[in-house]
């Protein structure tokens, strides 16, 4: 199958599980073109079936905001003749679905039929989709899709929540690479990190405010108060500034490292004791994902699609959010050494019921029902 692949192209959340998702299609033998305005950031080595087409938004003084949907649509429509594309596959609804649609239309114009397949992956619909600013033309496009999919039970039920869906929607949860993200040794690594025996407390994210990144800190910031700790916080945003601030402010800028966007986050990982995601919303999480994978336990807030991963008890705890005190609690508990190993083998287990070799096939037998449907609509209508 030739699969047209849009996403954006950053380090995590969707344009990951996309780029991801297009390399193993790819290795499966099918073609795959990403269109995307730049480069993904693990889309850097070569293979025969992997197509990379940028989006170049021209500018002229006239535009206060470059009109990069039209700029987005024309690449879908210029690939799928060019290329001889089957399906295009958008991951995140705003603008991705709209100008797919629009391209569906253009290419329906010209005599040419192809299905659209969105992904929903969170904050298009749970933070920035249902905003008055965007609900209309999400709420329009997912119901014209061709086909769409959700990475969480908890997403779908947000999306019919919040939006006048009457289509269904297929739960596809994300998914992990197991011979990537696994524990390796990298005792060096951990010996310059912690030379006393801390326990290393992790936290990767974009820095963005629905992280809620000053709770990480502040359960850091109790935990090390009780046992010798460390706190790495991987990743980057608008909210580096202030939380380096905060940590200054808690004279504990000593034990917490800053490392920025790293692509090879599982090298941290696998030094890692505990990983905090103490989000306000979170569809699935992702990164929470690549620490179990990693043998790291998760103490997280239990919002969205993390009951779904992170198990009360089991591969760590869930606290309501904002609630530093019970989550310090749980940290605590979780690293004491007679229950650690525990809750390392357990988020391990549960990890790998999301390696990507059990949810590669959903996608293909999706892509091969949504392909079929089209393909009787026009033999109908011919
Ligand atoms: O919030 C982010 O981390 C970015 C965002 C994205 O789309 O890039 O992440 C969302 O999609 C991820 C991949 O499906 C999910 O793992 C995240 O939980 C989700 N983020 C939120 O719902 C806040």
């Amino acid at each position: 199958m030739k699969i047209g692949i849009v996403c954006y192209p950053t380090f995590g959340g969707s344009g990951v599980v996309a780029t991801e998702l297009g390399k193993a299609l790819a290795q499966n033998g099918h073609q795959v073109h990403f269109i995307t305005y730049q480069q993904p950031p693990r889309l850097d080595f070569f293979n025969e079936n992997v197509f990379y087409h940028e989006v170049n938004v021209p500018s002229y003084p006239l535009f206060q905001y470059a009109p990069y949907e039209s700029a987005l649509t024309s690449e879908m429509v210029n690939v799928v003749l060019n290329e001889n594309v089957d399906l295009l596959h958008v991951h995140y609804a705003i603008p991705h679905a709209s100008a797919a649609y629009m391209a569906k239309m253009i290419l329906q114009s010209r005599g040419r039929t192809v299905p659209i397949v969105t992904t929903l992956h969170g904050t298009d619909i749970t933070l920035v989709g249902k905003d008055a600013s965007y609900e209309p033309v999400v709420t329009f496009s997912i119901n014209q899709s061709d086909g769409v999919t959700a990475v969480s039970e908890d997403l779908r039920r947000d999306t019919y929540k919040h939006f006048d869906i009457h289509r269904e929607i297929e739960v596809i949860p994300n998914f992990i690479d197991l011979s990537r993200f696994k524990r390796q040794q990298k005792e060096h690594f951990k010996k310059a990190i912690c030379p006393n025996g801390e326990k290393l407390i992790v936290h990767t994210s974009n820095f963005r405010r629905v992280k809620r990144i000053d709770d990480a800190v502040m359960v850091f910031y109790e935990i090390q108060k009780n046992i010798p700790a460390k706190l790495l916080l991987v990743g980057d945003g608008p909210e580096r500034a202030r939380i380096e601030r905060l940590v200054r402010d808690l004279d504990i800028y000593d034990q917490v490292r800053f490392l920025g966007k790293l692509d090879a986050v599982e090298e941290v990982l696998s030094v890692a004791d505990l990983f905090l995601m103490p989000s306000e919303q979170e569809s699935f999480g992702l990164a929470a994902l690549e620490a179990m994978a990693c043998q790291v336990p998760v103490i997280s807030s239990n919002v969205g699609g993390l009951p779904e991963l992170n198990i009360q008890g089991v591969t760590g705890f869930l606290s309501n959010v904002g609630d530093v005190d019970d989550m310090v609690k749980n940290a605590l508990y979780v690293l004491d050494d007679a229950n650690l190993p525990t809750f390392q083998a357990n988020a391990l287990a549960k990890a790998k019921e999301f390696e990507l070799s059990r949810i590669l096939p959903l996608y293909e037998a999706y892509y091969e029902r949504v392909l079929a449907v089209s393909n009787e609509q026009l033999s109908v209508n011919s």
